[in-house]
């Protein structure tokens, strides 16, 4: 096998296999991985590049697991933990709502004291108030909490939340799948066939959702190609998944600080995605994560959605991220334009927004 023959494989619409994959990533030919990404993100988007005008939302950071990777959890005896109850989850959501925003991001830690009506009334009460916003809510590991403390079966819990309001479900938690890895970075964590099991029935009951992968801590190559290995067959049964996101591994303030990603590596995994995922419409290049440089040249190497404006990420940022705190939309099209791309405004599902009023200035 050679560069060569993988690329034709691309070119001609063939599907690579794992050792292809494996092979691209270790390749130094990244100007062959960027035309080969670049032939799969034009067959799913043209040459359009997507982003949304979002606010992310974290209920709580107390979290009853302790994930190596993670700065973000606290025990609630911490003094940087915080819980908002509903009616300061309204305040921020009205904050959000009033700067134009068409979806809240709503994640946060496994609590050990909330109650399950907590979760429901939360969705309910941002949708009632806020009929129009998509709730893109709660990862995988979260949907599972639930269904522990509730005694309700995962299907039960998200029939529970779709009809409370729940629009879609953000793609964390997924960490790296490889057991292995799992083991040393968070033992406690749901097993593979579980996070794969709620996106699974969520994609039965008609929820679109997303994958993530987070990478660049202790991973082998091979670790990552199994991630992704992971991933396609799923898509292939349900057609649920909207966009992959590799997440890069932010170590400051964690259990793993000092180990360190290279630009590099962002590229390949990128790239790589892009190309062995050739059944998930969009790959995300997620500049809180990536810094705003890399993830603009992500833009040529794979990647098609910016994500958004984001308004008050917390997750990275406890994890010593200097990239800002939110990002206006005029610069989030100057980024996109720059990397010879049409900038798209989507909602969560990615149909076009075309708006009649302007965004305020904080978010314009
Ligand atoms: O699951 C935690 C990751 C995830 C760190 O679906 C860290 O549109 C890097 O899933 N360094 C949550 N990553 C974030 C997430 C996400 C973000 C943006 C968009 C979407 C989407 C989903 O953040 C967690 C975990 O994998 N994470 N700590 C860290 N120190
Ligand atoms: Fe808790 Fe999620 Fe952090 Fe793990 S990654 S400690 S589950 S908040």
């Amino acid at each position: 096998m050679n560069i060569h023959e993988i690329e034709e494989k691309v070119r001609s619409g063939a599907r690579i296999n794992e050792e292809d994959a494996l092979f691209l990533f270790e390749s130094n030919d990244v100007h062959a991985l960027g035309r080969m990404a670049e032939i799969v993100r034009r067959r799913w988007n043209g040459n359009k590049a997507y982003y949304v005008v979002n606010r992310h939302i974290n209920y709580s950071n107390v979290c009853e697991d302790h994930c190596k990777f993670c700065a973000f959890s606290q025990k609630a005896h911490e003094p940087r933990a915080f819980t908002y109850d509903i009616d300061e989850m309204l305040r921020r959501a009205e904050e959000g709502a009033s700067l134009g925003v068409v979806e809240f991001h709503i994640v946060g830690g496994l609590h050990p004291d909330l109650p399950y009506s907590y979760y429901v009334d939360l969705l309910r009460t941002l949708k009632t108030h806020f009929p129009d916003i998509h709730l893109k809510c709660f990862t995988a590991v979260e949907i599972s909490h639930f269904a522990r403390i509730s005694g309700r079966s995962i299907e039960d819990v998200l029939k529970d939340l779709i009809e409370a309001g729940l629009g879609s479900l953000p793609g964390g938690g997924a960490e790296m799948f490889a057991q292995r890895v799992r083991d040393k970075i968070c033992p406690n964590k749901m097993y593979v066939d579980e996070w794969i099991s709620v996106h699974r029935t969520a994609h039965r009951l008609g929820l679109r959702s997303n994958a993530t992968m987070l990478y660049g801590h202790i991973e082998t190559p091979e670790e990552i190609v199994d991630h992704i290995a992971h991933l396609r067959p799923l898509q292939d049964e349900t057609r649920g998944f909207l966009t992959f996101i590799p997440l890069r591994f932010q170590s400051r303030n964690t259990r793993l600080e000092g180990l360190m990603c290279t630009g590099l590596k962002d590229l390949r995994v990128h790239a790589v995605s892009r190309i062995y995922l050739d059944n998930i419409p969009h790959i995300k290049s997620y500049w809180t994560m990536l810094g705003v440089k890399t993830a603009q040249v992500m833009l040529r190497f794979g990647a098609d959605d910016f994500d958004g404006t984001v308004l008050d990420e917390k997750i990275v940022h406890m994890a010593g991220s200097t990239s800002p705190k939110l990002m206006p939309a005029s610069s989030i099209r100057r980024l996109i334009e720059e990397a010879g791309r049409e900038p798209v405004e989507r909602d969560t599902l990615f149909n076009p927004i075309e708006r009649r009023n302007p965004l305020p200035a904080s978010l314009a």
